[in-house]
């Protein structure tokens, strides 16, 4: 005998209810760089019900979804007042992705949407696809989202229904609640994805991280992650490009890279966290990486360690896109603990946690990349006869 309507919506929130309240607990021993957490914190599950159910049994008698979500992943992050917030992109399953904002009370535990997606204004020449928006507290006083904005190609050959474009799409805000559109970002590269704004003004302008791109999926001449410089944010049009972090043979990133989150400042220098990506008989591998750029000079790159910082583990491997991981937001919290927001293979939202000690002395101490195997033997060698010495007594 089928449920009465009131029993379904019980299990419903049960369950729901359930899957939020569950204690998440960090894996140890971990790296010592950071910890990852036993489960992910957000998943299309964890979506309202009253987005995804109409919740009237007149209209509903068989309590069945009227809205399905695919995944939620690739999600900014702020902490504002008191509270943990990712701005999370959530895809239907008619594969519309939009944003919605989760809170948590400790950037770990009980992520829980609010009640209503963010309504993002369009531009006369409207978003069919909006994505990965990275937030950014701007000294000027507002907070931006960069955003990729896919749109169809108008030059696609007749029958072809999958060349697109890709976009930087801007808004501000002041209280993470109403969102001013901006124009796009206007730049001489054919395509964008992965833009970022600094936080702080470089010489009186604005300063864009971007990711010039041939076409929609190949950066291509698009040398790697490059910046750019504006003087308005409300008519963003940056003129020249100039690659800080360019793609290398052999490496982690050789097909692409692109920015994370805005960086963090240290006393020792701005941290960087990016996403690289290399081609294998399997499709794309995408894992996140580090680096740090010079306090003064944004465009030096003074410390890069070797390889990827996190790379897909056990069933983060599994997903819409699988072996992906993708990183647009963090936050760097008073007492120097830091939180890493990571999606995994497209589908669902991971926390993992370190601090600013431990991140700086990973660019630091971390081998760069020597680019020949023989050069990573010879980094081993090196810890292994530093290993012979003495030991500082425990
Ligand atoms: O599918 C993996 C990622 O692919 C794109 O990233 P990039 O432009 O660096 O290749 C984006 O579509 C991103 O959202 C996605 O996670």
């Amino acid at each position: 005998m089928r449920e009465t309507f009131g029993e379904r919506l019980k299990q419903l929130q049960t369950a729901q209810d359930a899957l939020i309240q569950l204690e998440n607990k960090p894996v140890l021993p971990g790296n010592g760089i950071f910890e990852r957490y036993q489960y992910p914190v957000l998943t299309a599950a964890h979506t309202p019900l009253s987005w995804r159910y109409d919740l009237n049994e007149q209209r509903n008698p068989f309590l069945m979804e009227r809205f399905g979500i695919n995944a939620t992943f690739n999600a900014g992050a702020i902490k504002w007042q008191d509270k943990y917030l990712m701005m999370v992109r959530v895809e239907g399953a008619d594969r519309k992705s939009f944003f919605a904002i989760a809170e948590s009370k400790d950037g770990i535990q009980q992520w829980q949407f609010r009640e209503i997606p963010v309504a993002i204004p369009e531009t006369e020449n409207p978003d069919v696809n909006v994505y990965d928006i990275r937030l950014t507290a701007h000294e000027d006083g507002w907070i931006y989202g960069l955003f990729c904005t896919e749109r169809k190609d108008p030059a696609a050959a007749p029958g072809d229904m999958s060349s697109a474009i890709a976009q930087c799409g801007i808004v501000r805000t002041r209280d993470l609640e109403s969102w001013e559109r901006l124009p796009d970002l206007m730049t001489s590269s054919p395509q964008q994805r992965n833009v970022v704004l600094h936080p702080e003004f470089v010489n009186g302008q604005y300063a864009l991280y971007t990711r010039p791109q041939d076409n929609f999926i190949e950066a291509g001449s698009g040398g790697g992650i490059a910046i750019g410089y504006t003087k308005d944010m409300t008519k963003a049009v940056v003129t020249s490009e100039q690659v800080i972090d360019p793609r290398h043979y052999h490496t982690i990133s050789e097909l692409k890279n692109g920015q994370g989150p805005a960086p963090i400042k240290t006393a020792e220098g701005w941290l960087h966290l990016a996403h690289g990506v290399r081609n294998t008989a399997a499709g794309f591998r995408y894992v996140l990486y580090m680096f740090m750029t010079d306090l003064h000079d944004i465009t030096r790159v003074t410390h890069k360690p070797a390889g990827y910082f996190m790379g897909p583990e056990g069933q983060e491997r599994v997903g819409d896109v699988s072996n992906v991981l993708f990183s647009n937001g963090w936050i760097a919290d008073e007492d120097g603990r830091v939180l890493i927001y990571y999606a995994s293979s497209d589908t669902r939202m991971h926390v993992a946690v370190s601090s600013i000690a431990q991140l700086v002395d990973y660019v630091k101490h971390t081998a760069p990349d020597g680019y020949r195997s023989a050069t990573s033997v010879a980094t081993i060698m090196q810890i292994v006869n530093g290993n012979k010495q003495p030991h500082t007594a425990i």
